[in-house]
């Protein structure tokens, strides 16, 4: 996957691509990163990035000339030789569609895609009608610049790439992958505070154990999230895992 990033801050990238999981997938090209920086598409003395709102008010919008370079010059570098196809330009801001799981599971079979960082207090409405595609959002918050938003889209992306995590399989094992929260986890000791790991999971039966992780997913995301339960959209064994905690938690 090839992202164009166009961003003020391209140094704050360095987040992802020197830690971690997202620094090996970076590195070993399972996603690529490329910046465009509109003050490099700034040609006056200054090289100016910010231009004052009309109507007035405080604080300044993203000057237009150079974002929209900026934009095109990302666009272009991603057009494929094979397909002559068009990258999507998504801008992250708080007016967006909420991103979550299903979103991620969407955006990570693109090929490419430009990510609009903005800055200041945003930028103009017609920029965002002529140049932007779709409108995300990480949350209902306002963040200082759009590229931490972006940072956590990129984040939440490579983890799906195959080859990105250690065991494969792992981010499929994780919060949200069948639309439940993850149940409880536990390393050594086996002891503390008075508190004992679960004994079914030092139990070696594996049957078990995959039951009682399920129940305490069920259990989990009824507590903390009733609002994903949908029980039209849980498989047979986690209807009957949920009606036995149902029950239980009545007796
Ligand atoms: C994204 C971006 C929140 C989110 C953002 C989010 C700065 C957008 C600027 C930047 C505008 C003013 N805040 N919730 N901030 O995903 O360009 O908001």
């Amino acid at each position: 996957m090839r992202l164009g990033v166009v961003t003020l801050f391209p140094e704050m990238f360095t987040a992802l691509s020197a830690w971690g999981v997202s620094g090996r997938a970076i590195k070993q090209e399972l996603v690529t990163l490329g910046f465009f920086n509109p003050r490099e598409f700034a040609f006056d003395k200054h090289h100016t990035v910010d231009d004052k709102p009309f109507g007035g008010g405080p604080g300044m919008l993203m000057k237009t000339e150079p974002l929209i370079a900026a934009i095109h010059a990302a666009k272009k570098s991603l057009i494929s030789d094979s397909d002559n196809k068009k990258a999507k330009v998504a801008y992250l801001s708080p007016q967006g569609k909420p991103i979550d799981h299903s979103v991620i599971m969407e955006l990570v079979d693109r090929d490419s895609m430009v990510l609009v960082c903005g800055r200041y207090q945003g930028i103009d409405e017609r920029v965002i009608e002529h140049e932007i595609d779709e409108e995300w959002s990480i949350g209902s918050f306002v963040l200082s610049g759009g590229e931490l938003a972006a940072m956590a889209l990129i984040d939440a992306m490579i983890r799906f790439k195959p080859g990105a995590l250690g065991d494969d399989d792992s981010a499929n094992q994780d919060s949200y992958s069948n639309g439940l929260l993850h149940c409880p986890e536990y390393t050594r000791p086996q002891e503390f505070n008075e508190s004992k790991v679960p004994s079914v999971l030092l139990s070696g039966d594996h049957k078990a154990i995959k039951n009682w992780r399920i129940k305490q997913s069920l259990i989990a995301t009824l507590r903390k999230r009733p609002d994903l339960i949908d029980e039209k959209n849980l498989n047979q064994e986690e209807k009957t895992l949920l009606k036995e905690c149902i029950d239980e938690s009545r007796s």
